[in-house]
């Protein structure tokens, strides 16, 4: 197993002094934002992680190894290359075996997390179900991670470019708890609130940290999912942003867009129809996701240390 994983040097020394680490993934700087915002979004993220106490271990696929923690040389090939894989779960062993640059997701992500051991884990927003998946079965990955792996999600819900409804019903399902940070409501991204109501909620990141070890305490299997809302000031008007969306995904359909190149496209689109707005947005949902997830990191590496 080891053989597989090479770690930074940061991230190296951090796990022999026992500091808390933040896991972060890779397809949202290849796949999920332009050049050269991405990589500038990366390092900014890096270093409000540091800001809060913990250590970055940017995650993605390099020479035939999962690379826990990359340099800031290797977070611009990740965002200036157009030869980097999108790599989901049944992606990782082909990738690797190939010697391929492959981009982490949600669940790619989370896979790798707890291969290296690091357990918190800070992302722009999820994949879930998506729309008219009763049909085409287009149900995100990341959902099955979440069922599957002991990594604790923090994100700002999910887009409603999904069917945020079916998202929360196939969580339940599995068994995945959703707890919202200072929100009653999903989140839903672009947006504060979704219509969808959270059965947990909490302003302190010292309970969410405490439901992370309670659950594996008990050995209750799998991820949790904190949904930190946008900052109220940086948040797009619902009605304007749930329009764009809904033509966003209407184009895709025209387009026969299909499987993981779904969600790439429909960003990408939705940058254009909001003619960049949407990417501001993100940049800063990220940022506040890195400066609470940290302090969620900081709190749990001390509960179980
Ligand atoms: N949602 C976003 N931005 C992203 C993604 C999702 O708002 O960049 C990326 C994440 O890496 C996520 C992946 O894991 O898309 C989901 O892709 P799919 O729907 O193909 O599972
Ligand atoms: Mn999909």
């Amino acid at each position: 197993m080891k053989k597989y994983l090479e770690f930074s040097q940061e991230v190296q020394q951090a796990k022999e002094n026992g500091q808390a680490i933040v896991a972060l993934e890779s397809t949202i700087i290849s796949h999920g934002m332009p050049y050269p915002q991405n990589v500038k979004m990366a390092r900014d993220v890096e270093a409000i992680v540091r800001e809060n106490g913990a250590v970055p271990a940017t995650i993605a696929i390099m020479d035939g190894k999962i690379k826990i923690g990359l340099s800031d040389d290797e977070l611009e090939v990740f965002g200036k290359s157009d030869d980097v894989a999108k790599v989901s779960r049944r992606d990782i062993a082909p990738v690797i075996a190939s010697g391929k640059l492959g981009a982490t997701t949600v669940a790619t992500t989370m896979v790798c997390a707890e291969l290296a051991g690091i357990e918190t884990f800070v992302t722009g927003g999820i994949g879930g179900v998506h729309r008219g998946a009763e049909t085409t079965m287009d149900i995100s990955a990341d959902l099955e991670e979440l069922a599957q792996t002991n990594v604790a999600v923090i994100c700002a819900g999910a887009k409603s470019i999904l069917d945020l409804g079916l998202t929360m019903e196939y969580l339940e399902t599995k068994g995945v708890p959703v707890l919202g940070f200072e929100t009653d409501y999903l989140p839903a991204f672009y947006t504060r609130e979704s219509e969808f109501p959270l059965a947990f909620s909490t302003d302190s990141t010292d309970v969410l940290a405490e439901t992370m070890k309670t659950k594996w305490d008990l050995q209750l299997n799998g991820g949790l999912v904190i949904a930190n809302p946008v900052p109220e000031e940086d948040a797009m008007d619902a009605d304007y942003i749930n329009g764009v969306i809904g033509d966003a995904v209407k184009e895709a359909k025209e387009n026969h867009i299909s499987g993981k190149d779904t969600t790439p496209f429909l960003l990408a689109k939705v940058k254009e129809m909001t003619e960049g707005k949407s990417l501001d947005v993100n940049i800063a949902l990220v940022k506040h996701n890195a400066k609470i997830g940290s302090q969620i990191a900081v709190s749990y590496n001390k509960q179980v240390h």
